[in-house]
């Protein structure tokens, strides 16, 4: 088991795209039992191999309140979102201590490979269908501050890179 460093916006590395999955082998287990325990050690409902510095379609969800119901999505697609959409509150790993308000579908429809290599379809709405399109998003390059206007798309950035020049200097 090992804790993987999670890389922080705006770092140019968030912005790569995921390639499929070509085999769920012993090498993806293993990258999912890591993402997994970083998810629950960090802590955060979700985690995206981009977020690790791993560029395939792979991703790790548990919006449980028990940390106890570990979802694993390999190659995973939305085939359906609803009209209806929702505002939540998003908080990102790669972005601390930054929340702001994102608009998505409502209800989303998935179809994914579990860690069994098998292809299996669930629905999710509220906090589960925020977090899968988050977490898909993240596999497209795209960062849930991408969504905000561009004054605080900057002024993110700015005390982002501040804390992390304070960080280097502790
Ligand atoms: O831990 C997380 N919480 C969260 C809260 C609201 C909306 C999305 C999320 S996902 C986030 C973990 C993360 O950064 N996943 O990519
Ligand atoms: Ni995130």
């Amino acid at each position: 088991m090992a804790l993987l460093p999670i890389l922080r916006y705006p770092d140019p590395r968030l912005h790569k795209v995921a390639k499929p999955v070509q085999a769920v082998d012993d090498r993806i287990r293993t990258l999912v039992r890591d993402m997994a325990e970083t998810m629950y050690d960090a802590p955060g409902v979700g985690l995206a191999a981009t977020q690790v510095d791993v560029h395939e379609r792979v991703v790790v969800i548990d919006v449980s309140e028990d940390s106890n119901d570990l979802r694993v999505l390999i190659n995973p697609e939305i085939i359906w979102k609803s009209e209806e959409t929702q505002v939540y509150e998003e908080g990102c790993l790669s972005v601390p201590g930054i929340y702001d308000e994102v608009e998505r579908a409502a209800r989303i429809r998935v179809r994914t490979l579990n860690q069994e290599g098998q292809t299996v379809e669930f629905d999710a709405e509220g906090l589960l269908a925020v977090c899968v399109q988050h977490e898909l998003d993240h596999l497209m390059g795209k960062v849930f501050v991408e969504y905000l206007s561009s004054l605080k798309q900057n002024r993110i950035k700015t005390r982002l890179r501040k804390q992390e020049r304070e960080a280097m200097k502790a």
